[in-house]
């Protein structure tokens, strides 16, 4: 849904309607996963940033962190098993999805691979999302809590150019904080440039390189998952 055509007004009239209906059937199976997430007890997040931001290395250095709690990892990217073949070393259970193309997981994408994934056996399920900014955010996936990540490399002005993410995260990682004295890079900048478009959104700086701040994303990630488990699931 990300190709935009220009050819005409009929044109753009019809393929607003079809990206519509693409749109509502998605949401109505993201919202029958949240149910069912909801009924069994397992916590989602949905991990958002551009290509090469830090999700895979963030998660290699705090998978195993997480026990007690039992983890799955959903990882989507457009071709190869590559981030899957990563985490499997982690010890918990990881499953891959090929978008083959498609620039976001669809949520009919993460109910194909459920299967895959012993819900019965689970506290948290972590999607990493394909690595794109700007289509995935749109896609809601039945999960309890989208995380936008911004590499300290990326640019203090990634949050005004792409809003919508930072907009709807619950919290957002700035990752590769270790590179920070490399770059001419303005930490307030970043942080008010987010704080415009999300008023008050958690920000937590973070390095996968030097552990710096991973228990801070820890605690956030315990923290969410009690605060699920204390709300009686009637979702
Ligand atoms: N210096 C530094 N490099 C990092 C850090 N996290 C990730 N990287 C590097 O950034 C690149 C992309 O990381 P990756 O986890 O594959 O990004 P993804 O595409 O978002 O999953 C790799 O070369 C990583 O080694 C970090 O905290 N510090
Ligand atoms: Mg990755």
């Amino acid at each position: 849904m990300c190709e935009t055509e220009g050819t005409g007004h009929l044109h753009q009239h019809q393929h607003v309607a079809v990206h519509r209906h693409a749109m509502e059937a998605n949401d109505e199976i993201a919202s029958r996963l949240r149910r069912s997430f909801a009924a069994r007890g397992v916590f989602v997040l949905n991990l958002i940033s551009a290509p090469g931001s830090g999700k895979t290395t963030l998660l290699e250095h705090t998978l195993a962190q997480l026990a007690p709690l039992r983890v799955s990892v959903l990882v989507g990217d457009v071709e190869t098993e590559r981030d899957a073949e990563r985490l499997r070393s982690c010890g918990v259970p990881v499953s891959q999805i090929v978008t083959a193309g498609t620039c976001h997981l669809e949520a009919e994408m993460v109910a194909n691979h459920l299967p895959e994934v012993d819900q019965r056996e689970l506290d948290l399920l972590i999607v990493e999302n394909v690595g794109n900014l700007v289509c995935p955010t749109a896609y809601d996936l039945g999960e309890d809590a989208k995380v936008a990540l911004v590499s300290t490399t990326e640019g203090e002005d990634k949050p005004l150019k792409y809003p919508a993410i930072f907009h709807r995260a619950q919290v957002a990682l700035v990752t590769k904080s270790d590179l920070a004295p490399y770059l001419d890079f303005d930490r307030e900048a970043l942080f008010a440039n987010i704080h415009t478009v999300h008023p008050g959104l958690d920000v937590l700086e973070v390095s996968a390189k030097t552990g710096e701040g991973l228990d801070r994303w820890l605690a956030w990630i315990r923290a969410q998952v009690e605060a699920k488990r204390a709300v009686p699931s009637g979702v």
